[in-house]
Formats: C-alpha cells, sequence, structure tokens
C-alpha cells in the first residue's frame, strides 16, 4: 500500500493527484513527492507556491524547499531562491548529487542555472495585483492559509508500506510580504519536515517562525517513537506550541504525521487544516479542527 498525504485544498489536490499519477506509472517515493510538488509549483493558477505565488515586501518570489529521504536519512533544501521552478527538484539534487543539506539564496539559483535549469519571471498578472492591493494597504497583514483563502506551502509525505519505506517534502513560497531574506521552517530539517523509515514522518505548514521555534516535525517523530498514534504525536505538538508559544494562534500553526504502519494525523493551533489522504489510489479530504489550549 502506498499512502500520499497533501496539505491545503486547492494546490495540495493538485499535489496529490499529481504525485499519485507519477506513482501510478513506477516512480519511487522521492520522484513522486517531487512531481506532486512540481505539478503545484508551475501552476500559474495557484497563488500558492512557485510560479504565480504571493511575493515579499520587495514584490520578488523568494522560495524555499525541502526533501528528506527516511531510508537514508539523506536530505536536500534550498531556500530564498529567486527565479527559478521547481525549486523541489532542485531541492533534490542538493540531496543526491552534493555533500551538502542547503544552499540558499543566489547560490542555490546559481546551482540551479549550472544544473540545467532555466531563470524565469516567476510574477504573472494575478500575483502582482494581489501585491499592489498589498501596497495600497488592502491585503490582509501575513496571509496565511484557511480553507478557502491564498495558501503558500505544499508539504507531502509519503509512504510504501511494503518497502518499509517513507519520505517527507514541502515546498513553500513562505508567508506573503515577508521581509526580503526571511526563511521559514519549510526548508529546515526538523521544522519543516523530517522522515525516519524506523519511525515515521511528519511535516508542517503555517506560521514558519513558530514551527521552527518548536522543531515540530522532528519532535511529532520522536512522540510516534514513544508509542503515541500519528493523531496524539501531532497534538502534543500542538497543544505544547499553545502552552508555551505566545504567538502559536496569531496564524494557523500546523503539524501532520504518517507512521511507518499507516497511521496518519494532523493538528492546528488555528482555524482548520485541510488534509488531502491517497491510499492506493483511493483519495480522501478531511478538515481537522483547532485544537483548545
Ligand atoms: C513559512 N511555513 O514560510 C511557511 C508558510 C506556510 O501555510 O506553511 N503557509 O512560514
Amino acid at each position: 500500500m502506498t499512502t500520499i498525504l497533501a496539505s491545503w485544498k486547492d494546490p495540495g489536490k493538485v499535489g496529490i493527484e499529481a504525485a499519485w499519477t507519477a506513482r501510478l506509472q513506477g516512480a519511487d517515493l522521492t520522484t513522486t513527492l517531487e512531481k506532486g510538488l512540481s505539478a503545484c509549483e508551475l501552476d500559474p493558477e495557484l497563488l500558492a507556491i512557485g510560479l504565480g505565488s504571493l511575493p515579499n515586501a520587495d514584490g520578488d518570489l523568494e522560495l524555499d524547499a525541502s526533501i528528506m529521504d527516511g531510508r537514508t536519512m539523506r536530505a536536500g533544501a534550498v531556500c530564498a531562491v529567486r527565479g527559478i521552478v521547481p525549486v523541489i527538484s532542485v531541492a533534490r539534487k542538493v540531496m543526491e548529487d552534493t555533500p551538502h543539506v542547503m544552499l540558499a539564496g543566489d547560490q542555490a539559483r546559481r546551482f540551479a542555472i549550472e544544473n540545467g535549469f532555466k531563470p524565469q519571471n516567476l510574477m504573472t498578472a494575478a500575483n502582482i495585483e494581489k501585491y499592489d492591493e498589498w501596497k495600497r494597504g488592502e491585503a490582509e497583514e501575513f496571509y496565511v492559509h484557511s480553507v478557502d483563502e491564498s495558501h503558500d506551502t505544499v508539504t507531502m509525505l509519503a509512504l510504501d508500506q511494503k518497502e518499509n519505506h517513507l519520505v517527507a517534502a514541502s515546498s513553500t513560497s513562505g508567508l506573503a510580504w515577508k521581509l526580503p531574506g526571511r526563511v521559514g521552517d519549510s526548508p529546515i530539517i526538523g521544522a519543516g519536515i523530517y522522515a525516519d523509515d524506523e519511525i515515521g514522518a511528519a511535516g508542517a505548514t503555517g506560521l514558519g517562525e513558530e514551527l521552527w521555534k518548536a522543531v515540530a516535525s522532528y519532535r511529532a517523530v520522536r512522540n510516534m517513537e514513544s508509542g503515541m498514534s500519528a493523531q496524539e504525536a501531532c497534538e502534543e505538538v500542538i497543544r505544547h506550541m499553545i502552552r508555551r508559544q505566545v504567538n502559536a494562534k496569531d496564524l494557523p500553526c500546523v503539524v501532520m504525521a504518517l507512521r511507518k504502519d499507516g497511521d496518519f494525523g494532523a493538528a492546528t493551533t488555528k482555524g482548520e487544516f485541510p488534509l488531502w489522504i491517497c491510499q492506493d489510489g483511493k483519495f480522501e479530504y478531511r478538515e481537522y479542527l483547532a485544537l483548545e489550549g
């Protein structure tokens, strides 16, 4: 059985369908998630991630992405990359073709170009319009997902139960209107994603500053190692954040987890978190309500 999870309603649907299509064509788990996230990044209609997503305070897109292989514990990430998509593929290259975990900014872009990625303008009429609204003071301060609003990260987890193998990956344009140079949790191994074939995988999405301080994904995996279900593992992380981090409810902070036996769960500090699930081609959509204190 292959299980795939993807965050958020509209981009998650694009991501999970593309991932399953790749899987059906024989892709391994790493390629499955790379294809899923690439489809979202390359879709100019999605304000979520990649091409046409919401820019920073300069009106520039700076993208972050990461991927981790639970078998080898290898990981690759890029942050604050301008003018390149899909950055999840650049993160994979960092994992597979370098001895490093992360490349940043202009040097990540240079690495991408040296590896055949074509620099391009990622701004579209739609995201320029949103940026102009924000400049006029007509947009929300930091715009993170709600069920039918804009979306700026897709985090995906995948499990092959027959092979006892897990992969986690995430791609984001970060918080809209962020300070140029700001990097959130998504490309940080342990914060935005984590995978360990001996236990399970976890991923985060939402207010990156808080998720990073909580080391949310690593904490969820460790919780599962101690015997918790995936749902209990996520809830422990989120309750701890609500109790200890004063800003944890400013915007949604979400953690999602998948245990090596296929058990999965998610929890959020605020609002409703939409999760897509695909189990051997059977698609399901769930919404997780915010936890109380
Ligand atoms: C960040 N965690 O850069 C990302 C944003 C996000 O849903 O996940 N939004 O902080």
